[in-house]
C-alpha cells in the first residue's frame, strides 16, 4: 500500500477553460471509462448526465500524473459521487463493471451503430431501435425512409467511421483553398476543430472562411460550393444560409451552441495517395468536412468558437455567463454589466476581456 505522504496532491481549477488541456494523457484508463459513460448519457439523451462525466473526464485528463490513490482526489472539483465510484471501480479492479455492462448492452451497441451514420441523431436511432432496428443490415430490409443525408451516410458508413487523417485534413486544405482562391480572391481559409488542436486524427475537417474586407464574404459559401461541385469533389453537401441578422434572441444569446453562420456539412471525395491504396482498388475515400463563412469582423469570435473542443467552449460560455456577466458565442462578446458589445480582432484578446490567462489552441483538449 502507499502511504498518504507518498501519494501526489493536486490544485485543479474548475473551470476546464482556467486549465491547460493538452493531448498527453496520463489517466486515460479512467477518462476513457468516463467518457464512454458520458457518450452512453448522451445517446440516451441525459444530458445533465452526460455533462457531469464529460466534466470529470476533462479534470481527469487535466492532471499532471497519473492517479493511483482515490486519497489523491480529495478537495478535487467535478468530480461527483457517481464519477467517484467509476474511477475507484478502475483503479481498485482495472475496469469499472457499469463501463463492462454498458459495452455488451445490446441498446448501447444499437445506438452506437445506428448514430454512425452520418444524419442520424439518438432520437432516430431510439425510434428506430423500439421498431426492432439494431444494426445496418434490420435497417436497409426495414423499408424506413432515410433522408438525403443518412442515404449518404449509409452509402459511405465505412468510409466516415474511419478516422480522418492529419495528411487528409491537408490534402482537403489545398483543395478548399484552391475553390476559394478561384471564387474570390483575398479569401482566407482557416483549420479548425480538433486538427487546430494538434490532434493527428478527427472524425471530421473543420474549416472557417473569410475576408479582410467586411462583406466581400457574402454569397461566398455557394460560389464555393458550387466549385467543388464543377470540380467532381462533393459526394453530399447541404448549405444553411446565415441568419444571425434576422435573428430575435439577440447574437450573443443563441438558443443552443449552434450558431448562425452560412455554413455546409459536406462529404468529400478524397483521392488517396498510391501508400493509401487498399485491397479494395478503391482510389478515393469519403470525408467528412464542415465549412463555415464568417465575416472579418466576427472571425476572432468564429475561430474560439469552432476550435473546441466542445467542453472547453460550453466552459467559456459558462464562465463567461456565471462569473462575468457576459454572453459569448461565435459571433461575439457581449458585456450586461456595461450593456455593450466587446469588439475583438484575436482570440487572445478575447481571452482579455474574459479576464481569463491565454490558453492556446493545444491546451483546449479538454
Ligand atoms: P473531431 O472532429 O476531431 O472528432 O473533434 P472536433 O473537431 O473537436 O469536433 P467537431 O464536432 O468537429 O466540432 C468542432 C468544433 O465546432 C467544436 O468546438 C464544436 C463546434 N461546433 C460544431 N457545431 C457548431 C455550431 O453549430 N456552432 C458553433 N459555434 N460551434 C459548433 O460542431
Ligand atoms: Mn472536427
Ligand atoms: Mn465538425
Amino acid at each position: 500500500q502507499i502511504s498518504e505522504a507518498e501519494v501526489a496532491l493536486f490544485s485543479v481549477s474548475s473551470y476546464a477553460c482556467q486549465r491547460r488541456t493538452t493531448l498527453d494523457n496520463h489517466n486515460s484508463n479512467l477518462t476513457d471509462a468516463l467518457s464512454l459513460l458520458a457518450e452512453n448519457a448522451e445517446l440516451n439523451n441525459e444530458d445533465g448526465r452526460g455533462v457531469a462525466f464529460r466534466r470529470a473526464a476533462a479534470l481527469m485528463k487535466a492532471l499532471p500524473t497519473q492517479v493511483i490513490s482515490m486519497s489523491q482526489l480529495r478537495g478535487l472539483p467535478c468530480l461527483g459521487e457517481h464519477s467517484l465510484r467509476v474511477i475507484k471501480d478502475v483503479l481498485e479492479n482495472g475496469v469499472s463493471s457499469e463501463v463492462e455492462s454498458t459495452k455488451q448492452s445490446k441498446r448501447y451497441k444499437a445506438l452506437k451503430i445506428l448514430t454512425g451514420i452520418f444524419g442520424v441523431g439518438a432520437k432516430t436511432a431510439d425510434r428506430w431501435i423500439r421498431e426492432g432496428i439494431y444494426n445496418l443490415e434490420q435497417l436497409r430490409h426495414s423499408g424506413q425512409t432515410l433522408n438525403r443525408a443518412q442515404k449518404s451516410g449509409l452509402e459511405h458508413y465505412d468510409d466516415l467511421n474511419e478516422p480522418v487523417t492529419k495528411a487528409e485534413a491537408d490534402a482537403i486544405g489545398e483543395i478548399v483553398q484552391k475553390a476559394v482562391d478561384s471564387v474570390l480572391t483575398g479569401s482566407q481559409v482557416a483549420l479548425t476543430g480538433g486538427f487546430r488542436r494538434g490532434k493527428l486524427t478527427g472524425h471530421d475537417v473543420d474549416f472557417l472562411i473569410t475576408h479582410p474586407e467586411e462583406g466581400k464574404e457574402v454569397g461566398l459559401m455557394p460560389k464555393v460550393v458550387a466549385w467543388l461541385e464543377s470540380q467532381g469533389f462533393l459526394l453530399y453537401q447541404k448549405t444553411t444560409r446565415n441568419s444571425y441578422l434576422e435573428s430575435k434572441d439577440g447574437p450573443a444569446r443563441p438558443a443552443s451552441n449552434m450558431d448562425r453562420f452560412e455554413r455546409c456539412f459536406s462529404i468529400f471525395k478524397l483521392t488517396k495517395g498510391k501508400e493509401q491504396e487498399t485491397a479494395s482498388h478503391k482510389i478515393w475515400r469519403a470525408v467528412r468536412v464542415d465549412l463555415v463563412v464568417s465575416p472579418i469582423s466576427q472571425f476572432a469570435f468564429a475561430v474560439l468558437g469552432w476550435t473546441g473542443s466542445k467542453l472547453f467552449e460550453r466552459e467559456l460560455r459558462r464562465w463567461a455567463g456565471h462569473e462575468k456577466n457576459m454572453s459569448l458565442s461565435s459571433h461575439a462578446l457581449f458585456d450586461n454589466t456595461q450593456n455593450k458589445y466587446l469588439r475583438a480582432t484575436s482570440e487572445e484578446e478575447i481571452f482579455a476581456y474574459l479576464g481569463l490567462e491565454y490558453i492556446p489552441p493545444s491546451e483546449r483538449n479538454a
